[in-house]
């Protein structure tokens, strides 16, 4: 079984590529979840890409990556800023957990400039826009995909540096 890795989305990226172009960008989250499909295969690791614009269905969804998943990438959109739930539920998973944001919440309000989330995930990555979606792929592959960690190197088990 290919190794999978969760991507969750939350409140209002439904919306992605129909308003506020100018901050969020013209792609929808349909050609997002396209490039990360394609990007899955390259890494021969499996993909699930979930949208909610309900707090306990993500809280739901990081509890079912918990037993299913091998890392999560998570925008949790407005909940970043409030949500002590996603927070404890991500406190119970015991894999590389990337925060993404597609703009730079750090040059936006000051209410965006706190994450519940960022003092407890392996890496952020923000500002690049849909751009970001599969630079963070990207790292939960090489942490988690079959290149990683533990790896048959000339016949022998164990940790590569690669
Ligand atoms: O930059 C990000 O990815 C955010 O997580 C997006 C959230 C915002 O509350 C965070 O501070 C930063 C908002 C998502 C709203 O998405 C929309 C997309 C298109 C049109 C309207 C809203």
């Amino acid at each position: 079984m290919k190794p999978k890795i969760m991507v969750l989305n939350g409140p209002n990226l439904n919306m992605l590529g129909t308003r506020q172009p100018e901050i969020y960008g013209y792609d929808t989250l349909a050609d997002i979840e396209g490039r990360l499909r394609k990007l899955a295969k390259v890494h021969g690791l499996d993909l699930a890409f979930r949208q909610s614009n309900h707090e306990g269905e993500l809280v739901t969804w990081i509890q079912e990556a918990r037993t299913s998943c091998a890392g999560i990438i998570i925008n949790p959109a407005a909940y970043t800023h409030t949500s002590v739930a996603i927070l404890d539920a991500l406190l119970t998973c015991d894999m590389p957990v990337i925060e993404l944001h597609l703009s730079n919440p750090h040059t936006r309000e000051e209410f965006r400039h706190r994450s519940f989330v960022s003092p407890i995930v392996k890496g952020i990555i923000c500002g690049f826009g849909a751009h970001g979606y599969e630079l963070a792929f990207e790292a939960v592959a090489r942490l988690v995909g079959p290149k990683s960690g533990m790896r048959q190197v000339a016949g022998k088990k164990g940790r590569s540096a690669a």
